[in-house]
């Protein structure tokens, strides 16, 4: 009995720790699912934001999906032009070479800033598109940029899972995949995504972007209640038995 009670308050200290913590982490990426146009976001090249699912439908539960495009996507995507990679390293907040050194001609990019708490991660939900054939030096490459340092490769036409056909105007697609960052530090932070035509600019690509937010933090106060609670069960234990 007398343990039963002590897991009850044990779990209850828990879940109101943890609610606090919870309480306290509200902040985060605006208008990460695009609902809002791109409100809160910087572009550079052709992106535009697709709520009539022309480019195939965003995960379930996502009515918008932006879209960037690399230079032959002018035609089909929203009428805007790629950047050369010079525009799109500087956009980014990247050095001179960062793109161009892995075979970027021109591209596409969208950024913002946003606050996190220590611990947090950002997540977003991303599909790769495109008209180049695998197997070519023509590598289009999508990318993601964090607080203008590291470029984090999301996938590229030869290391792609294409699924073998496109919901989009381009060929083929991967499916929507999920991206997780490593934790945050806490405070302002940034984030730029891009696509871009690596050694030519021919053969469309395209990277459809949702749900980017912040994943809260796994709760170490129920964390350590559930330890603190468990080594003190089993220590009942270790006292009752012979
Ligand atoms: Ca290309």
């Amino acid at each position: 009995m007398k343990q039963f009670k002590f897991t009850l308050a044990a779990m209850s200290l828990g879940t109101a720790l943890s609610m606090a913590v919870s309480t306290a982490l509200a902040a985060g990426v605006s208008n990460g699912d695009f609902a809002g146009g791109l409100a809160g976001w910087t572009k550079a090249g052709n992106v535009a934001v697709d709520t009539t699912s022309q480019f195939g439908s965003p995960p379930a539960g996502f009515g918008a999906q932006a879209v960037l495009g690399t230079a032959d996507t002018a035609g089909f995507l929203f009428g805007g032009s790629a950047v050369a990679a010079a525009t799109l390293e500087s956009f980014v907040g990247l050095g001179a070479g960062a793109l161009s050194g892995m075979g970027a001609t021109v591209g596409s990019g969208l950024s913002t800033d946003f606050t996190a708490a220590a611990g947090e991660r950002l997540i977003f939900s991303w599909k790769f598109m495109s008209n180049d054939p695998p197997g070519t030096p023509a590598d289009d490459t999508a990318y993601v940029v964090l607080d203008k340092t590291t470029v984090i490769k999301l996938t590229s036409v030869n290391s792609a899972a294409f699924v073998g056909g496109s919901a989009s105007p381009l060929f083929d697609e991967t499916a929507y995949l999920t991206f997780s960052s490593a934790p945050l530090t806490a405070g302002s932070h940034s984030v730029s995504l891009g696509v871009f035509d690596g050694f030519d600019a021919l053969g469309a690509s395209a990277l459809a972007v949702t749900d980017v937010h912040l994943a809260p933090v796994p709760e170490p106060a129920s964390g350590l209640m559930l330890l603190l609670g468990g080594s003190l069960l089993l220590g009942l234990a270790k006292r009752r038995s012979p």
